[in-house]
């Protein structure tokens, strides 16, 4: 028997408000988070600011003019054949200072106007509610997501456009990569997932835990709140998942590997099984962490569970715990002896991420082990540098070559290991702000922009040679790749 996806499989493309829409301050917006970040570059991360420094250029504040273009780049999406197309709202022009009582309408009314126009192409939107995005004004009243109040801020901002959108959109995602917080400290993800900064006399670890606690308890606080509002909403967790490898077969690397994961696992086992897993409560018992959370708080967590796992799949990681100096790579925070190293069976991008298809597959295959939910592949992508030929065109055959190798390793994971997956939307199908470097010109589209990293260009769209290759993916339902 032939072996075929399903037909409802949703090919798609994401994407997040920030790093597509610009017109950051119209139409009642707020500022957010996102909106004070310095540019950085290739090499220098990206620096959070205490508020926006007139005169300096901020790469989001523009992005790709989404804002006003969106008509005709969902016309390039309904050529392209998508099915759904992943953006996320902004929270800030809701709730432009994110403790309002009443919502901005005219933040409202541009998502109506954006869902109904993906609608009447044929293409279904999928939600994020919060991608690396907080009203700024949260961070500096309340100190971001390390106070409860953010609890009911957030429950009431979802409540509002769940109950606006419940006709529109059927597939929600709360956090963007919540588990990326587990970096630690000096992480960008500690600012952009709860709008934390530590404070001298705090213990980086227990406020991060207390941050990503009560960012679990909202998101769990929705889940229910989302299906009392529409019974039929598939409401989703949304995990960064690097899978880990141990670099070689001696017991204790292997015993590194499994510890690196189980702390980025512990979002993804509360989000799916509802409660504070055991081993972290050791953690926190061992530490003497005074994490705060009620009775009622751990019921929600209970009632809240996700429908399904959301993730983005970019690289796998391989860590060690030996002495020799063949290896080489940075410490892991906790795990004294391990470290992080390259894994010498796998080529990297020219930002260092590991290319590793295969570790797709076993992504699939375990999360769907640890679960039993349903899996939404919701970013997966290559940053690369692109060229404009002579005649204009975008060869970008190293993109089609990564794409199309991850989509045969998530074949085999469906078709093969029986692992049920909803969709799979490449990251960036429209060339975007990166997130980590700020940089235009780190692109993942099959769509390209004309901006350069200075934010000079035309914004024009053209479309590139893994466009095409995607249409055909798409019409072939997975077939011809
Ligand atoms: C994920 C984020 C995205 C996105 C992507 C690529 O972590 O969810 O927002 O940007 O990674 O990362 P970058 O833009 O740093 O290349």
């Amino acid at each position: 028997m032939k072996k075929e996806l399903p037909r409802e499989f949703l090919w798609g493309g994401a994407v997040a408000a920030h790093q597509i829409e610009g017109a950051w301050q119209e139409a009642g917006k707020g500022i957010s988070i996102a909106d004070v970040m310095t540019a950085g570059s290739n090499t220098t991360q990206r620096q959070i600011t205490d508020g926006v420094l007139p005169d300096t250029y901020y790469p989001n504040h523009e992005a790709i003019d989404f804002y006003h273009r969106y008509r005709e780049d969902i016309q390039l999406f309904k050529t392209l054949g998508l099915k759904c197309f992943r953006t996320s709202i902004s929270w800030a022009r809701i709730f432009p200072k994110g403790d309002e009582t009443l919502p901005n309408e005219a933040g409202l009314q541009f998502y109506d106007d954006l869902f109904d126009e993906l609608l009447k192409n044929g293409i279904e939107p999928v939600i994020t509610l919060s991608h690396f995005e907080i009203p700024y004004q949260l961070y500096e009243t309340y100190g971001g997501f390390k106070n409860k109040k953010l609890i009911d801020f957030f429950v009431n901002y979802a409540d509002v456009v769940m109950r606006r959108f419940k006709d529109k959109v059927s597939y929600w995602l709360t956090f963007n990569e919540i588990n990326n917080q587990a970096d630690g400290q000096h992480s960008l993800h500690t600012w952009t997932n709860s709008a934390v900064l530590i404070e001298a006399d705090e213990i980086a670890e227990e406020v991060i835990y207390q941050a990503s606690l009560n960012e679990l308890i909202a998101s769990a606080k929705v889940v229910k709140l989302g299906h009392e509002i529409n019974p039929a909403f598939k409401i989703g967790a949304m995990m960064a998942y690097v899978p880990v490898y141990p670099f070689s077969a001696k017991p204790e690397d292997q015993m590194a590997a499994s510890k690196v994961m189980e702390r980025r696992y512990f979002y993804s086992d509360i989000h799916a099984r509802g409660v504070i897993p055991s081993y972290t409560l050791k953690d926190w018992e061992q530490k003497g962490y005074q994490i705060d959370y009620t009775e009622s708080e751990l019921q929600s967590l209970k009632e809240g569970t996700v429908d399904y796992i959301g993730f983005s799949y970019y690289m796998s990681g391989t860590v060690t715990t030996q002495k020799e100096e063949t290896v080489s790579g940075h410490k892991i925070p906790d795990f004294p002896n391990a470290k992080v190293v390259k894994n010498p069976y796998v080529k990297a991008s020219d930002w260092g991420w590991q290319i590793d298809p295969v570790g797709l597959r076993y992504v699939l295959n375990t999360v769907y082990q640890r679960y039993n939910l349903p899996l939404f592949i919701v970013e997966n992508g290559f940053g690369a540098y692109d060229k404009l030929s002579d005649e204009g065109q975008i060869h970008d055959g190293y993109r089609i070559a990564y794409l199309k190798a991850h989509i045969q390793e998530m074949k085999k994971a469906i078709l093969d290991d029986g692992v049920p997956v909803i969709g799979y939307t490449p990251w960036g199908i429209i060339d975007l702000v990166s997130f980590g470097t700020g940089e235009m010109e780190k692109r993942y589209g099959m769509i390209y922009v004309d901006k350069d990293n200075a934010g000079k260009g035309t914004l024009e769209r053209r479309i590139k040679e893994s466009y095409t290759w995607y249409q055909k993916v798409i019409q072939s339902n997975g077939e011809e790749l």
